[in-house]
């Protein structure tokens, strides 16, 4: 069943090449339109990771073995956002039962989708059981981060809300492996999406990343039952140290403190509250004391709105936190609480990390 598509020695004997201005030496995000994706694909095809598109219509799939994901799910400053993970080498690629991946020698891309019409909790159960099975056997057994997207997250069945019924079967996955809850525990987002697939891609390395939390909120894996009889299992941020600069992961993020949503009904408030929890949780993962980031061009966002027509406010709202030259892309998405208005995740560059 297991295929190869690239001869491993061949892989090595490529030198690594300088990826250019976005570039950090083992692993690089960017965010790119079409035009610039193709570039992108011609330029570096055999060092792609990964790639996520995220639009409202299926996009133009490329013709590439890197595993490929579309999301459905509407960009609001673009008809198509491709996200794009480049390694600093030729990758190995691998395709089992629809599990697509791609590795070089410190991190692995992997994505996945399954049926979400049904039982969620056992979907999502059977989903990461098979993430975990697979990362542990190919030796890249850390989960760093995971992208969660929901079909009709917030729809209730049978008494449970969809978002619910998904942190069931995540935790149970991860209780069957002895996992999370705060050891090895990934940063994550989970947002809904339309389409019935649940799709998940993640981030996985050989060497354990370090989970950093927000003193302003509970460690997620310990809110209150009120949120659901399993809690979701995710970590606030995770530190990559690499060969070269260290990457934050921060989840996705949204108007909470403690464990209570903040300002109901306020977008602008929620774009603040949430901004502020950015903040602290670079913060927490940089040297003591110095928490203001006015380093923009360091900082990658991903802003997911309920609600299209609040987009100007709040990117207006980002802008001034972050400096004009921010980039950030924008997608509408319902968010996991039905009284959050938005979310944003973010991919923090070279932070200056002090954990001992
Ligand atoms: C929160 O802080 C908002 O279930 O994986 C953020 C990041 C949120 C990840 C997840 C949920 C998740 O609780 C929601």
């Amino acid at each position: 069943m297991e295929k190869t598509q690239t001869d491993p020695a061949r892989t090595r004997q490529r030198n690594d090449r300088d990826l250019g201005s976005r570039g950090e030496a083992r692993l690089a995000l960017s965010y790119l339109t079409r035009a610039e994706f193709a570039v992108h694909q011609s330029a570096y095809a055999d060092r792609i990771l990964g790639v996520a598109a995220f639009g409202a219509t299926q996009p133009h799939i490329p013709v590439a073995a890197f595993p490929y994901a579309w999301i459905e799910m509407p960009a609001l400053n673009d008809e198509t956002i491709y996200e794009v993970w480049t390694g600093a080498q030729s990758v190995l690629r691998e395709d089992v039962d629809g599990l697509a991946s791609a590795c070089n020698d410190e991190i692995m891309f992997g994505c996945l989708q399954v049926d979400a019409g049904g039982e969620l909790a056992a979907a999502s159960c059977a989903a990461y059981s098979r993430i975990f099975d697979f990362i542990d056997r190919r030796g890249y057994s850390h989960l760093l981060r995971v992208w969660n997207y929901i079909p009709r997250i917030n729809a209730e069945v049978g008494g449970l809300e969809r978002y619910v019924s998904f942190n069931i079967g995540r935790h149970d996955a991860f209780a069957a492996k002895q996992r999370g809850f705060g050891i090895d525990t990934p940063a994550a987002c989970a947002l809904g999406s339309r389409g019935d697939q649940l799709l998940i891609y993640f981030l996985a390395s050989r060497q354990a990343g370090r989970r950093v939390e927000n003193p302003r909120q509970i460690s997620a894996f310990h809110y209150p039952p009120q949120y659901g009889p399993r809690s979701p299992i995710f970590a606030r941020a995770m530190l990559l140290q690499t060969a070269g600069k260290p990457l934050l992961f921060v989840s996705g993020t949204a108007s909470i403190v403690g464990h209570e949503t903040q300002h109901v009904g306020d977008t602008l408030a929620q774009a603040r509250e949430t901004i502020a929890n950015i903040q602290a949780v670079i913060a927490q993962a940089q040297c003591a004391g110095s928490g203001a980031i006015s380093a923009g061009a360091d900082l990658m966002l991903k802003v997911y709105l309920r609600q299209p027509r609040d987009f100007n406010a709040v990117r207006h709202c980002v802008m001034q936190a972050f400096g004009p030259a921010i980039r950030a892309v924008y997608l509408q998405a319902d968010i996991c609480r039905a009284d959050l208005l938005l979310e944003i995740e973010a991919v923090y560059l070279n932070v200056a990390a002090a954990l001992h």
